[in-house]
């Protein structure tokens, strides 16, 4: 309302002097070729829009992380409930879309307005229409989210016999636990929230989760530090792991193969980077990776063959800090728990350096095909496309990657979408980048001005600590004999 009119009384009629328009006169205003084009182009963005996300859709090259291409029966659980709302979802949309074009179309501006009333026919108060467009979402609603809520709740409850895994988030890698019983069995069965105390018989892995085919795996989950989350894809959805409590969550692989996964909830500087995969073997491949795990490793510097470089590497390794963040088992063990003392001084341990008190072990480092966060190969890589096929650990006269060559038939080894298989040769300048400033490498707030923790850690304070791996400018030299010392770490 202008305000001249502003002061008359509710009843009186308005006329164009008070700065009123009647609503025929505004319709009949064209629109100016500006608006006209502007909106045409605007349908136009959107339609190539939608029409290039309905192409990408189906490309799945590089995208490892694929959550429409289930490999096993919680992923397919999920696609089960997805498909039927996706085409339900798609019918109504098409039907809405439909309609708003029909009617664009239908009673777009005429340039002859003769016979157009100004207002349509109204259909306010009829009550069964709007019955019928309450209740039709509703029910739809209603069923879908009964089928949901079912399915979610079906994906946390592991099977009786399930092989019990524990999962720890921390900045910026994820580490697996594996109880074993006295015989070296993966502990299984019992109640899914129950797990077994920590054991010197446990076998710990960093980012790589291998698995026997066709047998589920309960996971437990927990972080050391921040809310992560846990995401496989191809297996299942997601779950969340949360300083201070326990979720729980279950895998299961239908085939042999290999899926990437990532991390799904914001944790900080390097939460992109910060990835795991899950290995599925055949059960007697499983056996055998899961008795070279439970070795503690090789002394180098008591084997009379041994590599020199390597049992120099094994020497730098336990003489710089390294030795105070990973455990090697069977070397280091005292000193990663901060046990050790020299010259009386207790000497810092895992615990005292870093926030989340754990750093990846390393006693079969050599086994796993990628590293931090496993966003590194480690190994060369097979070809892209060929290792889901037939995929195994060990034993693998078909698999072509056995020279140290990509031009030999080895994959890419800088292509990360492609894990590197540990059967394959080692690929050494990812490491090397890695141990030369792995802050570089991968963003982590492990220096004084990125982390308030870490004031002058390194410089002996006992209570700072780091997130991540400090750059302990290294030389080339001990680079490279660190590197055949991780070698030999299989
Ligand atoms: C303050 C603790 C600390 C020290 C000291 C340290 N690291 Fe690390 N290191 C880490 C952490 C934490 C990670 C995981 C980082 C990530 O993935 O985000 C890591 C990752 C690694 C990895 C990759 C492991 C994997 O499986 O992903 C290697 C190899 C490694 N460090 C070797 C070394 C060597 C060799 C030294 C000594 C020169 C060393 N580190 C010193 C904390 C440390
Ligand atoms: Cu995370």
């Amino acid at each position: 309302m202008s305000e001249a009119s502003s002061g008359k009384a509710q009843s009186e009629e308005l006329t164009p002097d008070d700065g009123y328009t009647p609503a025929a006169e505004v319709i009949r205003k064209p629109t100016p070729a500006g608006l006209r084009a502007f909106g045409f182009l605007a349908c136009l963005v959107v339609t190539w829009v939608f029409l290039k996300q309905g192409w990408d859709w189906f490309q799945t090259d590089n995208r490892p992380l694929n959550t429409l291409d289930p490999k096993g029966p919680n992923a397919q659980a999920i696609q089960d409930l997805v498909n039927p709302v996706f085409l339900l979802a798609a019918a109504i949309g098409i039907v809405v879309i439909g309609a708003v074009c029909f009617i664009a179309i239908k009673y777009r501006e005429k340039p002859d307005l003769a016979g157009i009333e100004e207002f349509g026919k109204q259909t306010e108060g009829n009550k069964v229409l709007e019955i019928v467009w309450t209740l039709v979402p509703a029910v739809l609603l209603a069923v879908i989210g009964f089928f949901t809520v079912s399915t979610i709740s079906k994906l946390d409850k592991p099977e009786p016999d399930a092989m019990k895994v524990e999962v720890f988030g921390q900045q910026w890698w994820w580490g697996f636990r594996y109880h074993l019983d006295a015989d070296g069995n993966p502990r299984t069965g019992g109640e899914a929230g129950a797990f077994p105390e920590d054991s010197d018989r446990d076998i710990v892995a960093a980012s790589e989760l291998v698995i026997p085919v066709g047998q589920e795996v309960s996971l437990r989950e927990t972080s050391n530090d921040v809310i992560h989350s846990f995401w496989i894809p191809n297996l299942n959805g997601k779950k969340d792991a949360v300083p201070g409590m326990y979720t729980h969550w279950k895998l299961k692989g239908d085939k042999p193969g290999v899926f990437l996964g990532q991390c799904t909830e914001f944790c900080g500087l390097s939460h992109a980077n910060m990835r795991m995969l899950v290995r599925i073997v055949p059960p007697d491949e499983f056996r055998q990776w899961l008795d070279n795990q439970r070795k503690p490793a090789r002394d180098l510097e008591s084997e009379s063959g041994a590599d020199p470089r390597a049992v120099a590497g094994q020497k730098a390794f336990k003489s710089l800090l390294c030795s105070s963040c990973h455990r090697v088992r069977g070397i280091n063990d005292s000193k990663v728990a901060g046990l050790d003392q020299v010259g009386g001084k207790k000497q810092p341990g895992v615990k005292d350096l870093l926030v989340s008190g754990t750093a990846p072990d390393l006693t079969h480092f050599a086994s796993r095909g990628m590293f931090a966060g496993a966003i590194f190969n480690s190994h060369y890589p097979n070809r892209p496309n060929t290792q889901a096929v037939g995929y195994s650990l060990f034993n693998r006269p078909e698999n072509p990657c056995r020279t140290d060559n990509v031009a030999d038939g080895c994959g890419d080894p800088r292509d990360v979408a492609n894990p590197g298989d540990p059967a394959n040769p080692m690929w050494r300048p990812a490491l090397a980048a890695w141990l030369r400033d792995p802050g570089k490498a991968k963003p982590m707030a492990n220096l004084a001005d990125e982390n308030p923790y870490a004031d002058g850690v390194l410089e002996g304070n006992p209570t700072g600590k780091l997130r991540g791996m400090p750059n302990l400018g290294l030389t080339e030299e001990q680079i490279e004999l660190l590197i055949a010392y991780l070698e030999t770490l299989r």
